[in-house]
């Protein structure tokens, strides 16, 4: 199915503070350092508190938003490059033993156009656990209430739907 430009989503996470900052202080920074470094930010969903996925794990809840960019330029591996400067900045530590490890901040490109790209290492779009995530859809859904899913054209609304039938959520509870 043909897909129509959808826009550029970035997700952001974080489940752990940085100095006297808290999770929510860190998102609000590395949004006005997407902006100064060129990205503008369009869209920026609610703040949402979390439970870390998997649950299994007993992590500290996250703070999850999505925001809306048009970058700077027309290349996603910029981007990407430029979100894990961001990342690195609010020392975001890399743990690839871990793939759940605790984070200070993690920027993730949602969709980027409706791209859909071979699995490779660097990245893939959309996200591979978009549909499973329902602390991604949500904040997406607030600012891209149309959106549908790159690959299978699904209806955001209806992939959320599955997922509250499921009991397969993260207790998200909205900040602002
Ligand atoms: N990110 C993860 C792992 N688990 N859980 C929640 N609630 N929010 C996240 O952003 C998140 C997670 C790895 O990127
Ligand atoms: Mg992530
Ligand atoms: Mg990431």
């Amino acid at each position: 199915m043909p897909v129509e430009p959808s826009g550029i989503y970035v997700g952001l996470g974080s489940n752990l503070g940085l100095d006297a900052k808290i999770p929510r202080d860190i998102l609000h920074e590395a949004l006005v350092l997407l902006s100064q470094t060129g990205d503008s930010v369009t869209h920026l969903s609610s703040f949402w508190s979390t439970k870390a996925w998997p649950p299994n794990l007993s992590k500290p809840d996250y703070v999850n938003a999505v925001c809306r960019v048009e970058p700077q330029d027309q290349d996603p591996l910029a981007l990407l490059q430029r979100c894990q400067e961001i990342e690195a900045r609010m020392n975001r530590v890399r743990s690839p033993d871990d793939r759940w490890a605790n984070r200070t901040l993690d920027l993730d490109i949602i969709d980027y156009n409706g791209i859909v790209s071979a699995d490779c290492s660097v990245i893939t779009l959309p996200h591979p656990r978009l549909a499973e995530r329902d602390f991604v859809l949500l904040p997406l859904l607030e600012i891209a209430p149309n959106w549908r899913h790159p690959v299978t054209g699904i209806a955001g609304t209806d992939l959320l739907a599955t997922l509250q039938e499921s009991e397969n959520l993260n207790n998200c509870v909205r900040l602002d």
